[in-house]
Formats: C-alpha cells, sequence, structure tokens
C-alpha cells in the first residue's frame, strides 16, 4: 500500500515538472566586457526556470555581486572571482529585480529580472 502511494506521488511530481523541464532549455548569456556597458545586456529579462549564464570576454577578473550582498539583505548571488573566458551560472532566482555590480570594478552594474512565465496575457506577472 505504502509503494503504490509512493508511485503515485513520484508519477505526480514527473508530470509536474514536463512543463518546467521545457522552460529550462534555454541559457540566457549575458556577456562581461572591457567596456561599457560592461554587461551585455545591461538589463537582462530572462523568465524563471532558465538558467542564467556571464560570460568573462574580458582579459581580467569580474565578479556578479547581487547588490544586497553590499548591504547585508537578502544575498542571492555572489560569483566570487570569475577569470578570463570563464563563467558563472545560476541555475534558478526566484522572480524578482536583481540589480547587482562587480566587486573589483563598482561601476561594472547590471540588472537582472526574473518574471513568471506567460501562462496567458491575463495572468502574466512582472515583478518589479
Ligand atoms: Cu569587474
Amino acid at each position: 500500500m505504502r509503494m503504490v502511494s509512493a508511485v503515485g506521488v513520484f508519477c505526480g511530481i514527473v508530470l509536474l515538472r514536463i512543463p518546467l523541464a521545457a522552460v529550462e532549455s534555454q541559457v540566457y548569456h549575458i556577456a562581461m566586457e572591457g567596456s561599457a556597458p560592461y554587461y551585455t545586456p545591461e538589463l537582462a529579462t530572462v523568465p524563471v526556470g532558465n538558467p542564467i549564464q556571464w560570460d568573462n570576454q574580458t582579459a581580467t577578473d569580474h565578479t556578479v555581486t547581487h547588490k544586497g550582498c553590499l548591504t547585508k539583505k537578502t544575498c542571492a548571488f555572489d560569483s566570487g572571482s570569475v577569470p578570463p573566458r570563464k563563467s558563472f551560472s545560476l541555475s534558478f532566482l526566484q522572480p524578482g529585480t536583481y540589480p547587482y555590480y562587480c566587486r573589483l570594478h563598482p561601476i561594472m552594474r547590471g540588472t537582472i529580472t526574473v518574471i513568471e512565465p506567460k501562462v496567458s496575457a491575463g495572468r502574466m506577472k512582472i515583478i518589479e
């Protein structure tokens, strides 16, 4: 009896995850560059569930540091030093707007906005 319940729960989880897997397939790339705007695109809007990857295309180290890490509020992500030709990836962020910067070069700033997927036009919700 317990086995049957466990299988039922497992199948339910698998079925629920199928639409999410389809959404997760696309990686959003943000380039780190040596001149303004430094993070390209500077303002990026990404559906929730999509991995985000920052690619360092410069000759020096950079970080991808959520502004909250500086203000000691919510520190959603902090890459540490990302060397040249290396990348930093985030697999999941809650919906919301995340200003971030480079700890090594505070002039470098960008913003990620994670939005709910477009279930339907009437239900779409943008968090700012
Ligand atoms: Cu930098």
